[in-house]
């Protein structure tokens, strides 16, 4: 995993791939477990793949494996005819065209703090395998077009690991001496390596079951540490409401007897969907009102549901090698979004997806690490589990899908599956069957995938008031982004309509499709000149400009679509901090701009109407969002703009935030429906309005409601507002939420985060405290990324400091955790690898850290990835 200091880690090229010599029809595997040895024996068939090029000698991927003893056809190998490869590999000299390879391996789960292969974790066993850890488990050829029939024999001592678990359906259990136990699995489904895993340990079941719509039944259990059993509820529900769902949405139906899930507390990322056995951070398994807030809710449900839906997309039809990552990723994201929007409201849902595509997508795309949808080259794949593969990805297949209507979609899906099913395919393969399936050409629609950037759509109209005709203008074009300095126009679906003066629709709405640099659009017919609304529902990843500040605020009244009305909101807040940034450069007096101050009092008279939306569009853009859109960001002033709006809304609208903080208080039970959170999520924003206004009683209501509150959503906004403050109460809350919920690990994260985020001046000093608290674990990426992660990522105005101490405290923070855990640590990076938005002065700071980081000796090739392609940009 690490690399010499002097020879640069190998570079992986999609134009490279070259079909494996040999295949692997099926695996026996025996894990005999032991924390600090456990023996791993696997019985590979394997023979010549007729496909590819001849090869003589055998070779297998490995990584630090201990190899105890290894036979070809029940024939020791000698040792002459073995050779360990320099990652940790094996090679096998003149292998014949079909044979039983048997392997054992002794690893360590307790030394294995990378959290990738087997390992520990609060003394249960448990797997990741995607992308590359099986190898950590035995020697095998670890590459997702290798896909093989896997039986799996668990034994453990009964008494520590009760429960044995892996992939499939089981097949028999059974006692051994010295109080041990066993119990095999058999997955009936040929799959990639990737996907297989292990659970053992002394873990307790919620259980249901759910009837497929062929009538089979399927038992469901969700495995979680002693305890937790009742904190389950909702991801069981989510799960059943995704199975079904599934079915009637696209005909898939679920596939073995079980289905289980175990969560863990120490978790690289998510969730994870090996066959039959998904593996869960704690993080998005266990809820209870008191412990999980409604954002946590809704991550639940989307992320049960993501793996769910990998099922089929992903495991029965899997990827033929790392580059087409975003076949399986994309699509799911795209079902998994589609699954949650017809749960509630659909276009809340959407503005939360965009908003978070733009706060993750856009500025990745528009940075070092920039690579396309299906990416050309990677030194660490794990560096591409990306908002890019990931979020544009489902991006991409929601625009092919309005493309080619929603019917031939679903006919596409269906050949998709049908022409693929148990095979390791491309993204090619995926755009041919949605191309063959509605008779549409796709191949221009194709360069989504192969070219990186944010494509920039400007608009320009003109009005004949003789002709009545109206023409709109679109023209597009891409920045240059790393290794692709020239772009090709791509076909952009604008979803649009045109808004006359009195605020009406007038006829002509559809969707545009602008294939060109530039395109020209007429309507007929019109009396007056109209106001288009342009991007509904965002039909496509794009960055529109052209509209002026009074069209913006027009559609923010006016248009039909709920998209448009939240974006111009918003896009005509972004221009106003733009000018108020300028003015504070300026050292000009900033005054509260009554455009803005009259579109957010508007919102105000709507917001019993649709409290969720209402919540979405009072929120002004973010930090990030707003230094997003200048040529230099500029921290501090973004930050004191934002801070001031904030006061003086609150303040202006004092009256108004008290009534709906108020008004809007939880009557009867904790409710996770879309009204019951859209009232919780208003009244959290009023309430913290009130929090920054002066004069306003926002610190004893904040007090009071942290103190009363029934469910965490309430408590924690309270104490958001609290920590952010100057006021006695915020020391004496943190104490008593950190007394309260120190033996509860996701709570004990919020504690962390919430004082990461704080916008108070020391906030910096106060995470390096932090760093040393006895509650602190560099071994736990979820503590991680609640302080050194949500600090780095989530408070541009601390972190940015100009002393550059936050960027000093992140490279630390980098160098110390690449030593623990490599996945981890190359996440943490990409604060300091986005230099070049800052100013000179901070931009020399970032780079000399990120120099600092990669001369240090035995740095792991992901963290190397990230900060070598940092500085190179
Ligand atoms: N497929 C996993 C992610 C694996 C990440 C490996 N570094 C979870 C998901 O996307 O569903
Ligand atoms: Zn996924």
């Amino acid at each position: 995993m690490t690399t010499a200091e002097t020879t640069p880690p190998p570079t992986i090229r999609r134009e490279d791939y070259r079909p494996p010599a040999f295949l692997v029809d099926s695996v026996e595997l025996h894990l005999a477990l032991h924390p600090g040895a456990t023996r791993v024996t696997a019985s590979l068939t394997m023979r010549r793949n007729p496909a590819a090029a001849p090869a003589a000698d055998l070779e297998l991927d490995g990584e630090a494996l201990t190899l105890i003893s290894s036979a070809l056809d029940g024939a020791p190998l000698e040792p002459g005819r073995l050779a360990r490869l320099p990652g940790g590999g094996l090679r096998i000299a003149g292998v014949p065209d079909a044979f039983t390879l048997r392997t054992e391996v002794e690893i360590s789960p307790e030394a294995n703090s990378e959290l990738s292969g087997l390992y520990l974790s609060g003394g249960n066993y448990f797997t990741q395998c995607e992308a590359e850890g099986f190898r950590r488990i035995t020697f095998f050829p670890d590459r997702p077009d290798v896909m093989a029939r896997y039986t799996t024999t668990i034994e453990a001592e009964r008494a520590a690991c009760p429960v044995l678990l892996s992939n499939g359906n089981p097949d028999g259990a059974g006692e051994l001496p010295d109080g041990r136990h066993w119990a095999r699995w058999v997955d009936p489904h040929p799959k990639p390596s990737y996907l297989f895993a292990v659970v053992a340990g002394d873990l307790v079941a919620a259980r249901d079951s759910f009837t497929t719509q062929s009538g089979r039944d399927v038992a469901l259990a969700i495995y979680v540490r002693r305890g937790d059993e009742d904190a389950c509820g909702h991801a069981m529900d989510s799960l059943k409401r995704s199975m079904k769902w599934d079915e009637d949405t696209y005909g898939l139906e679920y596939d073995l007897d079980v289905f289980n899930i175990a969560a863990v507390s120490d978790f690289n990322m998510g969730a994870m969907e090996n066959k039959g056995l998904n593996v869960f951070n704690t993080k998005y398994i266990l809820a209870r009102p008191e412990t999980a807030t409604d954002t946590d809710y809704e991550g639940i449900e989307t992320v049960v549901a993501h793996e769910y839906f990998h099922n089929w997309t992903g495991n029965r039809v899997t990827c033929r090698d790392w580059f087409q990552l975003s076949l399986k990723e994309g699509l799911t994201v795209f079902r998994d979004q589609h699954f949650s929007a017809d749960q509630g409201s659909a276009a809340v849902k959407r503005l939360s997806d965009v908003r978070r595509l733009r706060a993750a997508q856009f500025p990745e795309d528009a940075g070092p690490m920039a690579h396309p949808v299906r990416p050309d080259s990677y030194v660490e794949i794990n560096n591409f589990y990306t908002a890019t593969v990931y979020q544009k990805g489902a991006e991409v297949v929601r625009m092919m899908r309005a493309l080619i209507g929603e019917a031939a979609f679903r006919r596409g899906m269906d050949l998709y599956i049908q022409r693929h099913d148990n095979q390791a395919v491309t993204i090619e393969d995926f755009a041919q069957a949605m191309q063959d399936a509605s008779g549409v050409d796709l191949s221009r629609f194709r360069r989504w995938y192969g070219q990186a950037g944010t494509p920039e759509l400007r608009v320009r109209d003109a009005f004949d008031p003789a002709s009545g005709r109206y023409t709109l203008t679109l023209s597009q074009s891409t920045p240059p982004t790393p290794g692709q300095p020239e772009k090709l126009p791509v076909p952009i679906p604008v979803r649009m309509g045109l808004i006359g003066a009195d605020g009406a629709e007038l006829p002509g709405a559809g969707v545009l499709l602008l294939e060109e640099a530039e395109q020209d659009f007429t309507f007929d017919g019109l009396a007056s000149r109209p106001v288009p609304s342009l991007l509904r529902g965002f039909s496509a990843p794009v960055r529109l400009s052209g509209l002026s500040l009074e069209q913006l605020g027009f559609l923010a009244a006016h248009d039909s679509d709920p998209f448009v009305r939240w974006d111009s909101g918003q896009q005509y807040a972004v221009a106003e901090m733009l000018r108020m940034v300028q003015e504070f450069r300026a050292q000009k007096p900033l005054a509260l701009p009554e455009g803005l101050a009259s579109n957010i009092s508007a919102l105000l008279d709507g917001a019993a109407d649709d409290p969720a939306f209402a919540a979405e569009a009072l929120v002004l853009p973010s930090e990030d969002f707003v230094a997003d859109q200048m040529d230099t960001a500029d921290p501090e002033a973004v930050h004191a703009v934002r801070q001031f709006l904030r006061a003086s809304l609150g303040t202006r609208f004092m009256a108004r935030f008290a009534a709906l903080h108020d008004e809007l208080r939880d009557a009867g039970p904790y409710r996770t429906d879309g009204i019951s959170t859209g009232r919780r999520a208003l009244r959290n924003t009023a309430l913290s309005y009130i929090g920054r206004a002066e004069g306003g009683d926002g610190i004893a209501r904040a007090a009071r409601q942290f103190e009363t509150g029934g469910n965490m959503t309430d408590v924690l906004s309270a104490l958001r507002v609290l920590a952010d403050s100057d006021a006695p109460e915020r020391e004496t809350a943190l104490a008593a939420f950190h007394a309260r919920w120190r033996g509860d690990d996701l709570v004990l994260d919020k504690w962390f985060t919430i004082q990461a985020i704080s916008s108070r001046e020391d906030t910096l000093r106060v995470v390096e405290d932090l760093l040393q608290h006895r509650d602190f674990d560099l071994r736990n990426p979820n503590r991680v990324r609640a302080l050194v992660g949500a600090f780095a990522a989530g408070n541009p105005a601390r972190f940015h400091t100009a002393s550059g101490e936050g960027y000093r405290f992140l490279a630390d923070s980098v160098i110390a955790l690449d030593a623990v855990n490599t996945q981890v640590a190359a996440r943490m990076v990409g604060p300091l690898a986005q230099w070049k938005r800052q100013d000179a002065a901070r931009g020399a700071i970032m780079r000399e850290e990120l120099r600092r980081i990669l001369a240090r000796p035995g740095l792991s090739k992901g963290t190397y990835e990230k900060v070598s392609k940092g500085l190179a940009a």
